[in-house]
């Protein structure tokens, strides 16, 4: 009897992990799982940059997995199709990590089918999305390197096409991150009918490629889960670090504040600017919407604001006199340089556009037209080549 008992358990026992397994992988997303672990077991292209990480229990691939089988040059068939809905390059959690030695060249290297100016369209479909990434910048070089290696395959992942814009603060005067940011609004709709505006601090990397960079129907904050904060949003009406506008959205609400100098304030007027504008802030999940920043310190130059939150508290008064309508600058240059079009402009300060000499260029001085002239502080080298020269 007790044996025939044991028999029947091992039966039932057996039955039931056959059960288990088959329900497991008559799943719909069981092909990514199996994908998935077999990554894991794969020889990593990049030592150092590839290897997993556990983050929070999150386990991460390389960014560049998946890529490597797509076709190194464009079809030339009359009409490709439509990229599907949802890409099939899409792969989850990535591992982000910053290891010292990855140069430029190699970024390059691994992204062949980016072209000059830092664009990519996809090889083998039309892309549903055209995206402009717009990033502030100044002395940030060593950020932007690893920037740039992340993002570029970030995006070929959600089979965009898109562009990336470095907008340079020239000269030392103090930093002004939102005024940039209109800067690079206007400047990247100058040349391409984007139909979506990612405006993107240098020093966050994303971390699942499922925070896809394409519009809401409302202004979106995408940057919601960030290491610095515990992976949590730290307050409702937070819109710093990365967020995406559509061209209508932007200019309904007057696109962001000029008059912001220095560190703080411009993300919540620019949240305050949304709801001003009739729209609301859209999000993704807390699981999707997760970014590492890359550590520092408050730079040089980009003091704490101590006017931020009287300025703040008159978001209501201001905002239609101050913002897209009221942005005034010169660019002094525009590089297509391979991994990125960099845009350096001079802003300006509080008194006014001409801080810095004028430039002879009698054509230079309107408003956004490009000037041939370094401004003072920038040495040719500079000018030339942007080459990285700190680290932070
Ligand atoms: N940025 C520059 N250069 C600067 C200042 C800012 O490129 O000199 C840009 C860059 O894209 C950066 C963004 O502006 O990511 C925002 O500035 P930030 O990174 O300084 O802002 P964050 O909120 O500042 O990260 C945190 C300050 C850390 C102080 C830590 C002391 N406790
Ligand atoms: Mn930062």
């Amino acid at each position: 009897m007790i044996t025939l008992q044991s028999k029947w358990r091992y039966i039932f026992m057996f039955l039931g992990i056959q059960l288990v397994v088959m329900a497991l992988l008559s799943r719909e997303g069981y092909q990514k799982r199996v994908t998935y672990f077999i990554r894991i077991f794969r020889k990593p292209d990049t030592p150092g940059l590839s290897s997993r990480n556990q983050t929070a229990g999150i386990t991460g691939g390389d960014v560049y997995a998946n890529l490597s089988h797509l076709p190194k040059a464009h079809s030339h068939a009359d009409e490709m199709p439509y990229c599907p809905k949802t890409s099939p390059l899409i792969g989850g959690p990535i591992h982000v990590s910053f290891p010292s030695g990855l140069s430029l060249a190699e970024v390059e290297r691994k992204n062949p089918m980016v072209v000059r100016g830092g664009r990519y369209r996809p090889p083998d479909c039309e892309a549903r999305h055209r995206t402009a990434i717009i990033i502030p910048h100044r002395h940030r070089e060593h950020h932007l390197k690893f920037l740039l290696y992340y993002l570029h395959p970030f995006l070929q992942r959600q089979q965009l096409n898109y562009g990336i814009y470095i907008i340079h603060q020239a000269g030392n005067y103090t930093f002004n991150r939102a005024k940039l940011m209109n800067v690079g609004f206007r400047e990247a709709m100058r040349e391409e009918d984007w139909d979506c505006l990612f405006f993107h601090d240098v020093d966050l990397i994303p971390e699942d490629d499922r925070n896809t960079y394409i519009c809401d129907s409302n202004p979106k904050h995408a940057a919601i889960a960030m290491d610095k904060f515990g992976y949590k949003l730290p307050y409702k009406m937070y819109f710093g670090g990365v967020s995406a506008l559509s061209p209508l959205h932007y200019l309904r609400m007057n696109g962001f504040p000029n008059n912001y100098w220095g560190w703080g304030g411009e993300d919540d007027d620019i949240g305050v600017r949304v709801s001003l504008g009739g729209m609301y802030i859209t999000r993704p999940s807390l699981k999707v919407g997760r970014y590492k920043m890359i550590k520092h310190k408050l730079d040089k130059g980009n003091d704490v604001n101590p006017k931020r939150f009287n300025m703040l508290a008159k978001t209501r008064q201001t905002w239609k006199s101050d913002g897209m309508n009221t942005a005034e600058y010169e660019v002094i240059s525009r590089q297509y340089l391979p991994l990125y079009t960099n845009i350096t402009v001079n802003i300006g300060t509080e008194a006014g556009l001409h801080l810095l000499p004028p430039t002879p260029s009698p054509g230079a001085k309107a408003e956004g037209k490009p000037a041939d002239e370094a401004p003072a502080g920038m040495s040719a080298k500079q000018e030339e080549t942007h080459s990285p020269q700190t680290d932070h």
